[in-house]
């Protein structure tokens, strides 16, 4: 490989343009109109500009970016998250087109993206699921009944293509579970072409724990050990941590290994993060995947791997160049992310950023495609940048996750970072734990 096209925008196609000029690779950024001004355009070997702001005719267009990397002969093509990042239609076409995508075959993708298949492949491998149906729910009454029965209420209704709290309905006693089922069939055939649904025992209180993994597609995986998740509002994470604090160590060291089998068993080839909800002690899979998420620096900060440059070696072909023993999970690191929003109402807060100052000093890694005079479009995502904090200790990261938030400045537009600053010194997210419910019941949501 020598010269990749990020198919992404703000953040995450800085961080990638990073990584592929640390590894001597020439670089194409990609840009809608509306992105004309973005940090990394002017870091990149070439642009291209692949269509307008609305991000189904740009980011979202398969030819659109097939025909960027045709034009400017780029051989790999990096994803990142979000937009085409799973959508295995693209990895296939990228791969049948002579390109090289920087992830998982689109079989694997395919597979994961199926949560009723996924959840099956994991059976096989051994990675602990939920209980629940077992497969695709029928429409036979009596065996939704008596599935239900068998789970135990109350029970949760997830559709296959969903994901991500997408697509779901919890059932709390059996009276509802004809018209739940139904309910969420119709909904999951509109948004996802696909009404197939299945049945999961509804955990109340868990957290959400997820495992990072790297793999190469040629039998070598490792863990870079996880996160948790848990702080977030309507499915959308707000700090992340990693190592997640306080689970029991015979079941962390269970899971990982479990999850190191699978990318073995899977031919997984990539940077990947299987899902999971802790409670109780014990680790369920929920879904996997098969992208570099928005959170993986806590996991760079924590192992000292960089995780991107790992998935551009492995997607050239290269075998892992670490083992497990290679990995050493040391100290503590949390990530705030930054989103261009009111931080009482969530509204999102485009516009011009008058001023910009990231914080430095020990400990502190800010991922931020900001500059003084930058405007934020409407057009996107709201995340601007990531705040990102090393500690020997998770007292230490906090402190200076503290000193970091004090720090910063953006002004001109509204972000987050009031909400983050309360957040890092709520005495009950200090201690460590908090489940999935927390920030949701703090802001009075629920
Ligand atoms: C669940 C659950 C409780 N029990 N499954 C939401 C997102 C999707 N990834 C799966 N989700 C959940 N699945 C069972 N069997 C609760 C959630 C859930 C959740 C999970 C992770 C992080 C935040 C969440 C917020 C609400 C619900």
């Amino acid at each position: 490989m020598q010269k990749v096209l990020i198919a992404n925008r703000g953040e995450i196609a800085l961080r990638v343009i990073r990584a592929c000029k640390e590894l001597g690779l020439k670089t194409v950024a990609v840009h809608s109109t509306a992105d004309r001004e973005l940090m990394h355009l002017a870091l990149a070997d070439e642009t291209v500009c692949i269509g307008p702001a609305i991000a189904t005719d740009s980011y979202l267009s398969i030819p659109a970016i097939i025909s960027a990397a045709e034009v400017t002969g780029a051989d790999g093509i990096h994803p990142g998250y979000g937009f085409l990042a799973e959508n295995a239609d693209f990895a296939e076409q990228i791969e049948r087109s002579g390109f090289t995508f920087i992830g998982p075959s689109a079989d694997v993708i395919r597979l994961m993206g199926d949560k009723v298949s996924a959840i099956a492949a994991m059976k096989k491998t051994g990675v602990p699921t939920v209980p629940g149906s077992d497969g695709p729910l029928s429409d036979d009454e009596e065996e939704c009944l008596a599935a239900g029965r068998r789970v135990g209420y109350p029970v949760i209704i997830k559709a296959a293509g969903g994901g991500g709290g997408r697509g779901m309905r919890v059932v709390h006693e059996e009276s509802e579970l004809m018209k739940s089922i139904s309910m969420t069939r119709s909904e999951a055939g509109a948004a996802f072409g696909n009404s197939m649904v299945y049945m999961e025992k509804f955990l109340t209180n868990p957290r959400h724990v997820e495992v990072q993994v790297l793999s190469d597609g040629q039998g070598h995986a490792v863990h870079l050990g996880d996160r948790d998740c848990s702080l977030q509002r309507r499915h959308q994470k707000i700090i992340e941590e990693a190592p997640a604090p306080g689970i029991d160590e015979k079941a962390r060291a269970e899971v990982q290994a479990r999850c190191v089998q699978a990318c073995i068993d899977l031919g997984y080839r990539g940077a990947g993060t299987f899902e999971f909800l802790y409670e109780d002690g014990k680790f369920f899979f929920i879904e996997m995947n098969t992208r570099i998420q928005v959170e993986h620096p806590i996991s760079e900060m924590v192992t000292g791997i960089d995780i991107v440059k790992e998935q551009i070696l492995v997607a050239a072909g290269n075998p892992l160049s670490i083992t497990q023993e290679d990995v050493v999970i040391r100290g503590h690191s949390i990530e705030c992310r930054i989103n261009a929003e009111d931080p009482k109402t969530f509204m999102p807060s485009p516009g011009t950023v008058t001023f910009f100052h990231a914080p430095g000093g020990n400990g502190v890694r800010v991922d931020s495609h900001l500059y003084s005079g930058y405007k934020v479009p409407p057009n996107y995502d709201s995340l601007v940048g990531k705040l990102i904090t090393y500690g020997a200790t998770r007292d230490e990261a906090l402190a200076r996750m503290r000193n970091a938030l004090d720090e910063l400045v953006v002004d001109g537009i509204k972000t987050n970072t009031p909400l983050h600053r309360e957040l890092v010194r709520d005495p009950e997210f200090c201690k460590g734990g908090v489940n999935i419910h927390y920030l949701e019941h703090k802001l009075g949501i629920s």
